[in-house]
């Protein structure tokens, strides 16, 4: 008996729990995604098949209310874990955080002299060279004149000199919730999958 298995291509979505990940792949593949779930809850990651393409809902790191601190280390190490092991397969990572708990959140650790877990998993991220993509979540929380000055400090957290509007390769402002900047975000999936090559992986993205 001769046993195929099918391997395909991924596109893998990190970030911390609540950011909104699983709503970025209801947005993307219009499939019933579980949004909301109690987070902590998911270990395994969620693979959602598009055509010939994956979209992988990775488990959320980071402070969780009621998990505990081991758990989380067990998630960020099965997270990295996952990425090393599976990196020739990942075309590329998509990173989401939520605009209004971003600057917050870095300040924080920023002030206790340590890397935020999210800028640190962008360097990883660049240091398998999965070129990822920063989508900057509920954004419709954020006022439009504010906008630009957050995605300043988004970029500056993670390193990418100013102004933002350099990097709109790079990183998309979206709402996930009312849709708004997830065209940019399919359009910017798309010319990645052009760049490589391999834009009928797409073929299934309205
Ligand atoms: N206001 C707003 N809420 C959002 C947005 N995206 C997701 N949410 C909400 O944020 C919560 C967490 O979303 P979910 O997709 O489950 O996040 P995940 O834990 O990263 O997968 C849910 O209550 C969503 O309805 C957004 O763009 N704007
Ligand atoms: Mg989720």
């Amino acid at each position: 008996m001769v046993i195929v298995e099918l391997i395909f291509m991924e596109i893998v979505l990190v970030g911390r729990s609540n950011v909104g990940k699983s709503s970025v792949i209801k947005q993307l593949t219009g499939k019933r995604v579980r949004v909301g779930k109690r987070p902590g809850v998911t270990r395994r990651p969620y693979r959602y098949r598009c055509g010939e393409l994956e979209l992988i809902d990775m488990p959320g790191f980071g402070f969780m209310v009621g998990v505990s601190r081991e758990r989380r280390e067990e998630i960020k190490t099965s997270i990295v874990r996952y990425l090393e092991r599976n990196r020739r397969r990942i075309l590329f990572a998509l990173e989401v955080l939520d605009a209004r708990a971003f600057g917050e959140i870095v300040e924080r650790w920023e002030k206790r002299g340590q890397v935020p877990l999210d800028v640190e998993m962008f360097q990883f991220l660049q240091e398998l060279e999965l070129n990822p993509i920063v989508a900057v979540n509920k954004i419709d929380l954020i006022y439009p004149e504010e906008r630009d000055a957050l995605l300043d400090n988004v970029c500056e957290k993670l390193g990418l000199p100013l102004p933002w509007r350099q990097w709109l390769d790079v990183v998309v402002p979206i709402s996930a919730k009312t849709g708004e900047g997830v065209k940019t975000l399919k359009k910017l999936l798309r010319q990645r999958l052009h760049e490589i090559g391999r834009e009928h992986l797409l073929n299934w993205l309205k």
